[in-house]
């Protein structure tokens, strides 16, 4: 599963379902009763924290807890026209997007020098839907926030309802940003090694996470099935989906703003151009201002989080995988991605 999303599993007791009405209560059974009958497979972390195992449900590998969250979200959740679903693949940039959609939407609310994300895990600000759908057993949590509702998520986009995907005025609009499948798989192979460590696992050798990954059996996976379905949503309905990668975003993170604040019709004014409102935007949200801010840099032994603040955090740079990978795995993952890719104007070159 994600790393933020594991992070933001509620410690929903099943008991609770005993006080829930009968409409949740069945998709708790449903959920129950499909369990055993799906293919599972090597989650990377043995059994740790409950979601050591993936699921292989509707083409994707998805531990228990999310998946859970993936029933409730199709029998329960009413989507509204201004939910704001950020969308990645696991380790593709989803802290940053939750910093810089949570500074974009909110920028008139907050002064920059005393902003949330200075004192803030973007994880805190920013709600994992399949996590939190979960709260207290019922979807009536995540019911309750006010619009616009922003999210985050790592459910592949087939695996979303209808209600929330289609071109309809109801449906959600989603940003998703994915990133070269090697720097991905490096990035999740060093973060399911910090894991493995609080677990007192020994590290999983990268040849044996690189067997799983380039199978497809990673979490969320298959990497290139993931990104697929959002880049084809978006080719669809670019109104709905608006489909970025970390590396441009790297390289010209302030016109990526302004893109992001037009998708979500929220255009940055004259006034506030001139104001530089965008520029203040790109450092609050840079790694280097929040890897170093001390809410990040700390452990909070206070929250019961699976995954601690500093985790979200290594080297945030493109083309990392270089020191990692040998040739025959960079090429292996390379060909996939050609392969995967070909003929619909999508690369990571
Ligand atoms: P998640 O799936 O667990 O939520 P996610 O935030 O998507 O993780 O990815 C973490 C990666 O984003 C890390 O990459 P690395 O391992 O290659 O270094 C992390 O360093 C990077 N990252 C986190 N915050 C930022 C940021 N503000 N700017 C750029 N990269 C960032």
């Amino acid at each position: 599963m994600s790393c933020s999303e594991i992070s933001q599993l509620p410690s929903t007791d099943i008991k609770e379902e005993e006080k829930l009405d009968e409409g949740y209560q069945k998709t708790y059974q449903k959920f129950d009763e499909i369990y055993p009958t799906l293919p599972k497979g090597d989650g990377w972390l043995g059994d740790g924290f409950g979601v050591g195992q993936f699921l292989q449900y509707q083409g994707f590998w998805i531990p228990s807890i999310p998946l859970r969250g993936i029933m409730l979200i199709h029998d329960h959740f009413k989507p509204r026209p201004t939910d704001i679903i950020l969308s990645t693949s696991p380790k593709c940039g989803t802290t940053w997007l939750r910093a810089l959609i949570f500074a974009i939407i909110n920028r008139n609310s907050y002064d920059f020098h005393n902003h949330p994300l200075l004192s803030s895990n973007p994880q805190d600000l920013v709600l994992f839907f399949e996590g939190y759908i979960q709260e207290g057993g019922s979807t009536s949590f995540i019911e309750s926030l006010p619009s616009p509702r922003f999210l985050s998520s790592h459910i592949p986009f087939s695996l979303f309802p209808n209600s929330m995907t289609s071109s309809s005025a109801s449906a959600c609009r989603f940003v998703y940003i994915c990133r070269d499948p090697k720097d991905a798989f490096v990035s999740m192979w060093h973060f399911m090694n910090k894991l493995r460590a609080r677990l007192e696992l020994p590290p999983l050798p990268i040849e044996d996470a690189f067997e799983l990954f380039h199978i497809g059996v990673s979490l969320n996976g298959p990497f290139w099935d993931h990104v697929l379905g959002f880049w084809k949503a978006s080719l669809e309905s670019p109104n709905k989906v608006l489909f970025l990668k970390y590396e441009h975003v790297k390289r010209d993170t302030s016109a990526c703003v302004r893109k992001i604040a037009e998708f979500l019709e929220l255009p940055f004014s004259a006034d506030e151009e001139n104001e530089g409102i965008v520029d203040k935007i790109v450092k609050l949200c840079s790694f280097e201002n929040l890897s170093n801010l001390d809410v990040n840099k700390k452990v909070d032994d206070e929250k019961h989080r699976f995954i601690k603040n500093p985790e979200f955090f290594r080297k945030g740079r493109v083309g990392d995988w270089i020191n990692h990978l040998t040739p025959e795995m960079a090429e292996i993952l390379d060909q996939i991605t050609k392969e995967k890719f070909q003929g619909i104007g999508l690369s990571f070159d």
